[in-house]
Parts: structure tokens; sequence; C-alpha cells
């Protein structure tokens, strides 16, 4: 997310609608206090993962880069227990109200890859720039309607957001100009359906994004968010639940503002299982500090504005997390590793991550200078931080966890809850624990030294675990 001129002028204009609200929000460091999205034995998990991929966008076939061995590379390497898994519109839906079962069967196979290795899949319905006919991707051009505008290719690429047919074209998908008459949101809604209709009972898949970063056209800001947006997500929530109960769905804010720690007009959601704890709405913000996206490092003056901007999301995310009743799974971030700190960055999210008791997908696996293997898939800077010691499923409800590098200790605390089956899961990657854990404070039940695995007993009360490498 770079700016130009006029992306900042939005910026400015959400900042003052921001106003007080931002500052003074009370933050406690724990992972507590929110909803968690919960395996079929009743455990908190904690999602980490990357994104795959980028090469799915342009790909004629819309599938990512990866075959089977990559999914078992990162598995064995990194220890994710999560992926968040590109779609493009234009491959479910390639002409209107026809779908296509090829390419979700393909989709298909790739979730049963995942799956395999004890991976949850988010199925993201990926956009950036709208679609291919005005130089993006994700819509089908028979849903691209520029009225004669076009839109130029532009460097950085998001600019390419305030190229007249690109604006049009979000202008005609959300309604809000004069069109011909035809709904294109309804197609969309009845595309989700359809991704939902064929993974209704797929374990594997934990929920579907409705949309990636979403983008106003000329209507931008909280109009923007509780208007148009809102009354997607609204529909497409409705309409999945009609085939697909249980899975969970997952709302971005519009990316303008947001990702770099601005508030986020986007209103509660219903969902029809229910409200309170029978809802299953969660929320998947992106996090891109604005001085990084500029091509600035995590160094200098730059790091204190970065510090200031990951502050500002933190307290923005929880605060709408709070309002939608929602889990929060960080839905992006990512940088080019070669940046000044980039791996100071990388460890900074993660740890605020932690605190938050988030989620987070890396963007992306796309082999190469942002991802954890270079173009011939040797490991970058970026695999060991990111092979980081981490419960992976808490039995329970978790008040805090994290890593301690400098103390090499990995503290996992959480209160037994009645109704959760299994013991809590924690993975300590060979880099830090070559031979084991050394279990403080908690009962060690079973040590999978080939998956990293290491499981606590849990039961009813509070939980305080300490783990440190076996000598
Ligand atoms: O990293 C991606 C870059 O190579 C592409 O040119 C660009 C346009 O498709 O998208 C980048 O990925 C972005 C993602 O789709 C949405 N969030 C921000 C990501 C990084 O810019």
């Amino acid at each position: 997310w770079a700016v130009g001129a006029v992306v900042l002028a939005v910026a400015a204009a959400l900042l003052v609608a921001v106003g007080p609200q931002g500052a003074g929000a009370a933050r406690a460091d724990t992972a507590s206090g929110h909803r968690w999205i919960t395996d079929r034995q009743g455990r908190a998990l904690v999602l980490r993962g990357l994104s795959t991929a980028s090469s799915a966008k342009g790909a004629a076939d819309g599938m990512p880069w990866i075959e089977e061995k990559d999914v078992a590379r990162e598995r064995r390497a990194l220890g994710t227990n999560f992926v968040r898994f590109l779609l493009q519109w234009r491959k479910v839906e390639p002409s209107p109200g026809t779908y296509d079962r090829t390419y979700l069967r393909q989709v298909a196979e790739r979730v049963r890859w995942y799956g395999e290795r004890g991976y949850h899949v988010l199925l993201d319905m990926h956009q950036d720039l709208y679609g291919p006919r005005v130089g993006g991707n994700g819509a089908p051009a028979w849903a691209t309607e520029t009225d004669g505008l076009t839109s130029a290719p532009t460097d950085p690429w998001e600019l390419g957001y305030v190229e007249p047919g690109t604006v049009r074209a979000f202008d005609r998908f959300w309604g809000t100009v004069e069109g011909d008459g035809r709904d294109l949101r309804e197609h969309y809604v009845g595309a989700v359906r359809e991704v939902a209709r064929h993974f209704a009972d797929d374990d594997t898949v934990i929920g579907y994004d409705l949309m990636n970063e979403p983008w106003g056209g000329s209507v931008q800001g909280p109009a923007f968010e509780s208007g148009p947006l809102a009354r997607l997500y609204q529909d497409a929530i409705d309409a999945v639940r009609t085939v697909d109960r249980d899975h969970w769905l997952f709302v971005e804010p519009s990316a303008i503002g947001s990702n770099w720690g601005f508030a986020t007009g986007l209103p509660r959601l219903d969902d029809p299982r229910g409200d309170g704890d029978a809802a299953r709405i969660a929320y998947a913000p992106h996090l891109y500090p604005l001085p990084m996206d500029l091509g600035g490092g995590y160094t200098g003056s730059t790091k204190g504005q970065v510090d200031r901007s990951l502050r500002a999301w933190r307290e923005q995310t929880e605060k709408t997390a709070r309002r939608l009743g929602a889990p929060v799974v960080i839905g992006e971030f990512g940088l080019d590793t070669g940046l000044p700190g980039a791996m100071e960055y990388v460890e900074k999210v993660q740890r605020m991550a932690d605190d938050m008791g988030a989620g987070f997908a890396y963007w992306s696996n796309d082999p190469g200078p942002w991802a954890p293997w270079d173009a011939k898939l040797r490991p970058t800077k970026l695999l060991p931080v990111l092979d980081r010691p981490a419960p992976l499923a808490v039995a329970g409800d978790p008040v805090a966890y994290g890593w301690d590098a400098a103390k090499r200790t990995l503290a996992v605390s959480w209160r037994g809850t009645a109704g959760v089956r299994g013991g809590t899961e924690v993975r300590l990657p060979a880099r830090h624990f070559p031979k084991g854990g050394r279990v403080a404070g908690g009962v060690q039940r079973a040590w999978n030294p080939k998956s990293r695995i290491l499981t606590l007993d849990s039961g009813p009360g509070t939980h305080s675990v300490r783990i440190t490498p076996r000598r």
C-alpha cells in the first residue's frame, strides 16, 4: 500500500473523521478478553501462516505456484497451521451465473494437501485494482464496467486504485453511479455462496475472507464502509448461511487508512447462526504501516513512526473487534526482507500478535524477496524469524502466551474450560529446542519430535506453563 497525493488526501480526511476516538482506549497486554476460533475439540486456535499465493492472481487456471511437496516443506520448516488461500472471482464465475466446478475441485485438491498436514485454510476472495480488464486481478471481464474510461499501469501498483477506469469499475460494482441496471454485487454474492456450497462440509476450511482489501471507488471512508461495503458483507453472510452453517466469515475493513492504523467505520454485522457465542464472524484487517509502504525500512526516524502506527493499529483493531464481537486474524502483513530492520519488524509484529491473541497470515509464500524462500527455494533470513516457538491450540481460554528469546522461554497460560477435549499443543522448533522442551508448571502429555509438537495436560482451573530447551 503505497500512496499518491490523492490517497494521502483521503488519509487526511479519515484522520479528521477519526478524531479523538483514536486515542486513550485501555490496552491490556494479554491475549484474553475476546472470542476465539476453536477447533472441533473446542480448543482455541492460534493461527499462524502465510498467504498462498500472489502467483494465483495472474495464472490462467487461477492456481498458486505450489505443489504438494511445497506444502510439506512449509509445514516442516515453519510449523505453520494456517494458510490464506487466494481465490479469483473470474475463475469461480467465468460467465454470468455459470460456476466453474473444475476450478473449485482444483482448489479442493490443494485444500486437501494442507488438510492432510494439519492446516486450517482460509479461502480468500482476492482482488487488487478490481480485475484484469483494468489492470488488476479478481473480477471477471464481464463484470467490469468502465463506461469507456481507461486505466494505465502505475508504479507503485496501488496508484492504480485512482485510475479512472478502475474507480468507475468499483462504482459500477457498488452501484454508486448510474449503470445499466445489472446488479454485479448480486453476482459476487452468488459466487461467494457457490464457494461456500462447495466447501461447506470440508473441515480443513476454517472460513471465507469475503473480499480482499475492499476499495470504495469514488465513495470512501465511513460512507463506504457503513454503506455499500456493510451491505455487501451482510448479503454475502446471509447467502453463505443458506448453504454453510458453520464456517467462519472473515471481514476486512476498507484497506485505505485501516492498513496504517486509522479507524474503520465497519459496523457490526449479523450472523444468522445467532448472536454472542453462536456468531462466527472474524475480523481480518491488514497491517502495512504507511512509512514502510513508502519504501522506508524499520530504522532511523521511520522506526518511531512505524511504532506509532503499530500502536494505533492495535488500538483500532481491538476496538473494531469488540464492536464486531469478533476474533482477530491479521489477514496480511509483510515486506521486502531486504529493507533495513525488516526482521526486527517481523519479530515485533509477531510479538504484538501474541500479545493480542491474534492469528496472522504473512504476505506471502511466493518465492522471492518478501518470502521465507528465495526464487531458488533457498531459505531467506525471514525463515528463522517466522520459525518461532508458539502454541498452536490452547485447551481452554487463553490468558497469555509468548516467546521470550532472551530467556529462551515459551510461556503459555490459560483457563481450562468445560467441554474442551485434548491438551494444549505448542510447537518447539529444532533451532530453539534441539532436544525438546523442559516443562515447568504443567505436565507434558506427549512429544512428537517429527512435528515438534509438545502436548500439555489441561483440565479445570488456571494453567501457567513455561517451557525451556531441554539440555
Ligand atoms: O505482492 C504483490 C505484488 O507482487 C503485486 O504486484 C500486487 C498487485 O497484484 O499485489 C501485491 O500483493 C498485495 C496483495 O494483493 C494485497 N495486499 C498488499 C500486498 C502487497 O502489496
